[in-house]
C-alpha cells in the first residue's frame, strides 16, 4: 500500500479558506482533508484518452503507475474507463466494465488512497463502489443515468457534479453562453439540489465547472478567473485543466505533452480562486505547484 508522503508538505500560514468552502470530504476512506489542495491523479482505462489513451489498460501497469502518483503526492486518484475528449463516441456498459475492473482491483490493492471512478452510468458505479471505489465523478452530473444520484446516496459515496454544455460527441461544436460564470453556477446549484433531493448528503457533493467540456478559450479562461464565484456555492470545488486543448490554443498548437507548464499556470490559478481539487496527469510537477502556491496563499 502506498500513502502520500507527508514530509512533502511545508506547513502552511494561518489561511482562511474561502467563504462556503467545506474542508473535509466524506468517503468511506475515512474523511478526505481539503483545508489544503489535493492533487487527483488521473488513471484512465481507455485506448482512446486525448492525452494517455491505452497507458493504463493493463492492470498491473496501472496498478504501478497509481503507486507512482501517490508518491508523488497525489491525495486521490481518478479511474476512467470511457473518454470524454471532444468527439468521443460513448461506450457499452459492458466494454466500460471489462475495461475498469481490472483496473480498478489492481489499483485499489496497491494504494490507499480514496479512488474516483469517472463515469456516467450508475451500474458502472454500483459495481465500482463494490470493488472498492470511494467516489464517483460523473461529468454528466446525474443527468446521464436518472439511477445515479440513487445508486451514490444508497451506497453512501460523494459525488463529483461537472458542468458541461452538449455531449463529448457535440460539445465543442459552437459553444454559446450569455454569462458563462453565472450559467455553470446555476447549472451547478440546480444539479446539486437534484442530488440533494435524491438523498446525497450536501457533505458529498464536489462541484466542477467542467473546463473544456463545450467551452472556448475564452469560457475556459472565464470559469478560472472568476473561481470565486463557484466556490462561494459552499461544496469543495474540482477543476480538471491537465493538458487540455485550450491551453494547446493559447501555447501556438502546442501537443498535450508538450502542455505540462500551462497546466502548472492555471492549476496555480485555480487554487489561488480556491479549487480543492486538481485533476492532473503530471502529478509530482503540479504537486510542487500546489505546495508552492498554498504557501503563497498562506503567507
Ligand atoms: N476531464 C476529463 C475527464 N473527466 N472529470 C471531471 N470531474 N473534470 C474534468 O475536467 C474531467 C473529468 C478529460 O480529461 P482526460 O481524462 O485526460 O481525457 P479523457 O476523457 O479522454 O479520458
Amino acid at each position: 500500500m502506498v500513502s502520500p508522503p507527508p514530509q512533502r508538505r511545508p506547513e502552511a500560514g494561518p489561511r482562511l479558506p474561502p467563504a462556503g468552502a467545506r474542508s473535509t470530504l466524506r468517503t468511506r476512506a475515512g474523511l478526505l482533508a481539503l483545508d489544503r489542495a489535493v492533487v487527483v491523479g488521473v488513471v484512465n482505462a481507455t485506448p482512446d484518452s486525448f492525452s494517455d489513451g491505452g497507458r493504463h489498460l493493463d492492470p498491473s501497469r496501472a496498478a504501478a503507475a497509481a503507486a507512482a502518483m501517490v508518491a508523488e503526492g497525489a491525495g486521490m486518484l481518478d479511474l476512467g474507463a470511457e473518454s470524454t475528449r471532444p468527439g468521443a463516441s460513448p461506450v457499452p456498459l459492458d466494454e466500460e466494465l471489462r475495461r475498469l475492473l481490472p483496473v480498478l482491483r489492481a489499483v485499489r490493492a496497491a494504494v490507499a488512497v480514496p479512488l474516483s471512478v469517472d463515469t456516467t452510468k450508475a451500474e458502472v458505479a454500483r459495481a465500482a463502489i463494490a470493488e472498492g471505489a470511494d467516489v464517483v465523478n460523473d461529468v454528466s452530473a446525474g443527468r446521464h443515468d436518472p439511477a445515479m444520484f440513487a445508486s451514490c446516496a444508497a451506497a453512501g459515496v460523494p459525488i463529483v457534479l461537472m458542468h458541461m454544455q452538449g455531449t463529448p460527441a457535440t460539445m465543442q461544436a459552437a459553444p454559446r453562453y450569455g454569462d458563462v460564470v453565472s450559467e455553470v453556477a446555476s447549472f451547478l446549484t440546480e444539479r446539486a439540489r437534484a442530488a440533494m433531493a435524491a438523498g446525497i448528503a450536501r457533505e458529498a457533493i464536489v462541484v466542477d465547472p467542467g473546463i473544456g467540456f463545450g467551452k472556448t478559450v475564452t469560457h475556459n479562461c472565464r470559469l478560472l478567473r472568476r473561481l470565486d464565484a463557484l466556490v462561494a456555492l459552499g461544496y469543495p470545488v474540482l477543476v480538471g485543466v491537465s493538458r487540455k486543448s485550450f491551453l494547446g490554443r493559447l501555447l501556438g498548437g502546442r501537443e498535450a505533452e508538450e502542455r505540462l507548464f500551462g497546466t502548472a499556470a492555471a492549476v496555480a490559478l485555480a487554487v489561488a480562486g480556491g479549487a480543492k481539487l486538481l485533476r492532473v496527469h503530471e502529478v509530482a510537477a503540479i504537486h510542487d505547484v500546489v505546495v508552492v502556491s498554498e504557501a503563497v496563499l498562506g503567507a
